[in-house]
């Protein structure tokens, strides 16, 4: 019974049929849905010693990821050269593929805590992953690549399956839309900066959530590849309602990517 599991990523779509689960959908804030195995091959969970899972992280070459800055902000109970990487597919449970611990840790140096502006990490892996067909990297936008707004992407991870709530068992995916910048800005109260976008749905319910973050936004583009359009980074609470999630936008750092990963 799919209801009996954990989900995440407030959204996705319906839990089975039967009136009373639709009925407890409408009335509460539920996750997207387990990812089929293997699906999402570039997404990372990045793990700590007793803490485990803390945040998510992209696959974006044999020896890079991507993830956000403030999954790396030093505090007493967390140092994050205790960092070790995992790259799950589909279930923390079920397979964990370790990949090769982490040898540095680059945070943009332009990144702002206050303001979670250029919200962006990349891990270097002391030796090269392995591709196969559960390992893949995801694309790189370039500067000029345009993801216009309406356009469907999804969001993974293993975050919170609500507001305040615990962490996914299984990795869940969301569908969400490309907001417009302009009206995101709004809402947000002009701290939409050109190194953020965002993306969920308006009328809330779809979101990423704690513990996502540093996890990718996808989207297709021509011939079928996957594009990092966007890293989740912050957002007011998760899935509210004129309230949509707030991703690094992966484009308008492309150049600092490419420079720092060669
Ligand atoms: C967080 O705390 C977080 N709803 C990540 C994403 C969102 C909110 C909070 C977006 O890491």
């Amino acid at each position: 019974n799919r209801s009996d599991r954990p989900r995440l990523l407030v959204g996705g779509s319906p839990s089975s049929s039967g009136t009373v689960e639709t009925e407890i959908s409408k009335t509460r804030i539920v996750g997207g849905e387990d990812a089929r195995f293997g699906k999402w091959p570039w997404q990372a969970s990045l793990q700590m010693g007793a803490l485990g899972h803390v945040c998510g992280a992209s696959v974006i070459s044999n020896r890079w990821l991507v993830s956000a800055a403030h999954c790396f902000l030093d505090s007493d109970s967390l140092r994050y050269e205790e960092m070790t990487l995992f790259q799950s597919i589909c279930s923390l449970i079920t397979l964990q593929i370790t990949l090769n611990n982490l040898q540095r840790i680059i945070v943009h140096p332009q990144y702002d805590q206050s303001v979670s502006d250029y919200d962006i990490a990349l891990l270097e892996m002391e030796t090269p992953v392995l591709f196969s067909e559960l390992v893949q990297p995801i694309c790189l936008p370039s500067t000029s690549r345009v993801f216009l707004y309406g356009t469907v992407c999804y969001v993974t991870g293993w975050g919170a399956i609500k507001e305040n709530s615990h962490l996914a068992k299984t990795l869940q995916e969301a569908r969400v839309r490309m907001i417009n910048q302009s009206v995101c800005n709004k809402l947000y109260d002009d701290l939409i900066t050109s190194r953020m976008l965002c993306a969920g749905n308006l009328n809330g319910g779809v979101d990423a959530c704690q513990g996502d973050s540093g996890g990718p936004l996808a989207c297709t583009g021509r011939s079928n590849r996957w594009y990092l359009a966007g890293i989740v980074s912050w957002g007011e609470g998760c899935a509210r309602r004129n309230r949509p999630g707030v991703y690094t936008k992966v484009t308008a750092l492309y150049d600092w990517i490419r420079h720092n990963t060669n």
